[in-house]
């Protein structure tokens, strides 16, 4: 593998949090829990790490405990090592006292930090898309064309066009003209790249690499807010900028209803996305947890964490995180169950008081929902979904496109019907 001593990796975390609320009421976007045992932010290290890239830098808004605790337990290099992990909150300073900002804005207040690390590449990378990607193929790719600016794209379908920025490129891969979620159907026609394909679009990634003087000089001498709506139809004016192509698995997982399907399709059968990869593994916070007890439980297409405790229940389409406790007689189906970070006041053989019993209770119905962490679902609840759309904020649940999200650490009642 090679090893990029000039390219630095710095990872967007995230704006207000809105679209993932209430995933992102108590923590940061990239601590947000994926995948039955990871967090968000494990996918854009990972793949960094795996294509060499090891200065790493998270840019964030809300500079939650858990995310410092996940990244320090996490990402420590060896003394040996040159690479480093850090996390960049955005911080009121005499020049800077405004808070919330867009993607742009925000790299342009850690640009003393990022001129420190003088790489003279700067990788930018969204932190909520599920992906495993060889960032070294960009990299040669924008050497070899001598690039200003390269944007990694995706053939993409007209359904998905609008919510991405679509470029058209000539013969040699320049970028030749952008638009930022164009919704105007002149536009978008205007867009198409390959007309007679079922992904007529080229559409950005969201991922971008730099050389560091020309990032500065779009940076420092503009109020651009956003990549995508102001620098690189800005820099298109001004420099070379490419678009690389990649056709793995790529995913925008950053809003509830695409958080949702994403995590439910990567438990299905033959998933679009596998984490199993022996050459290029998502690195988490090792946990030290047994492996999970499942009794007489039957389970389909089912993403099962580690150290989780399941009597009697039926799963059907579901990802469990670990030290999930799911008693007797339960059914769910189309749910994420996040799982919890300590397993409250249960000792095998020792049945606790009801009250206290963390997780699902028996008998319960728990369909198209999320369930954060930490949370208890009383006996004999039924959670159900909304039909697509609708938005509810209630003291107990969160509804977001339909889907039932009941936020971290909530004790519902038993016989609560949703
Ligand atoms: P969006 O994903 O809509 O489109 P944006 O909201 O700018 O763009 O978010 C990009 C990433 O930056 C996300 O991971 C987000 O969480 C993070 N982010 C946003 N504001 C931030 C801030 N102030 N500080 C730190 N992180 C922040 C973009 C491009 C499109 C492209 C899609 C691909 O603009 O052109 O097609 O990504 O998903
Ligand atoms: P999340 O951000 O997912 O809601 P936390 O970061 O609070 O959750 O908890 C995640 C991990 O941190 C768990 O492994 C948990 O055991 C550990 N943890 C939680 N609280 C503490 C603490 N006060 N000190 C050290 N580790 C903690």
């Amino acid at each position: 593998m090679n090893s990029y001593d000039n390219v630095m990796g710095v990872i967007m975390g995230g704006g207000q949090g809105t679209r993932l609320y209430p995933l992102t009421k108590e923590r940061a976007k990239p601590a947000v829990p994926i995948a039955g045992k990871y967090r968000l932010i494990d996918i854009p290290i990972s793949n960094c790490i795996n294509s060499g890239i090891f200065k790493i830098a998270v840019l964030t808004q809300f500079n939650s405990v858990s995310l410092h605790r996940h990244i320090s337990q996490t990402y420590n290099f060896d003394m040996f090592h040159t690479g480093w992990v850090q996390i960049w909150a955005a911080e009121q300073t005499l020049l800077a006292n405004d808070w919330y900002q867009g993607t742009a804005d925000a790299v342009r207040k850690q640009l003393v930090e990022i001129r420190t690390a003088r790489m003279p590449f700067v990788l930018i990378l969204a932190g909520d898309h599920l992906y495993r990607m060889d960032y070294s193929d960009m990299i040669h790719f924008h050497w070899d064309k001598q690039a200003d600016v390269t944007v990694a794209v995706q053939p993409v379908s007209r359904e998905e066009a609008p919510r991405l920025g679509l470029l058209k490129r000539n013969e040699n891969m320049g970028i030749t003209s952008f638009a930022e979620k164009p919704k105007d159907k002149e536009v978008l026609e205007a867009m198409i790249s390959q007309p007679d394909s079922d992904k007529p679009y080229f559409g950005s990634m969201g991922i971008y690499l730099f050389n560091i003087d020309v990032l500065m000089d779009l940076l420092e001498n503009s109020s651009y807010e956003d990549f995508g709506k102001h620098v690189i139809p800005a820099a298109i004016e001004k420099y070379n900028v490419f678009g690389y192509e990649y056709n793995g698995f790529w995913a925008d997982i950053g809003t509830i209803r695409a958080f949702f399907e994403t995590n439910l399709a990567i438990a299905s059968k033959n998933p679009p996305f596998s984490l199993i990869d022996e050459g290029w593994p998502i690195y988490t916070h090792p946990r030290f947890l047994p492996g999970s007890q499942v009794e007489d439980t039957y389970m389909e297409d089912t993403m099962l964490g580690e150290g989780c405790w399941i009597q009697k229940a039926d799963i059907r389409n579901a990802v469990i995180g670990l030290r999930s406790q799911i008693r007797s007689g339960t059914k769910i189906r189309r749910s994420i169950l996040m799982g919890a970070d300590y397993y409250g006041f249960f000792r095998r053989g020792n049945e606790p008081d009801e009250e206290l019993i963390l997780g699902i209770g028996k008998d319960c119905v728990i369909e198209g929902a999320i369930i954060d962490k930490n949370s208890s679902i009383g006996n004999n609840s039924t959670i159900l979904p909304f039909p697509p759309g609708t938005n509810i904020d209630n003291d107990l649940y969160i509804v977001r496109d339909g889907i039932v999200v009941i936020p971290k650490g909530t004790r519902l009642p038993a016989n609560t019907r949703i």
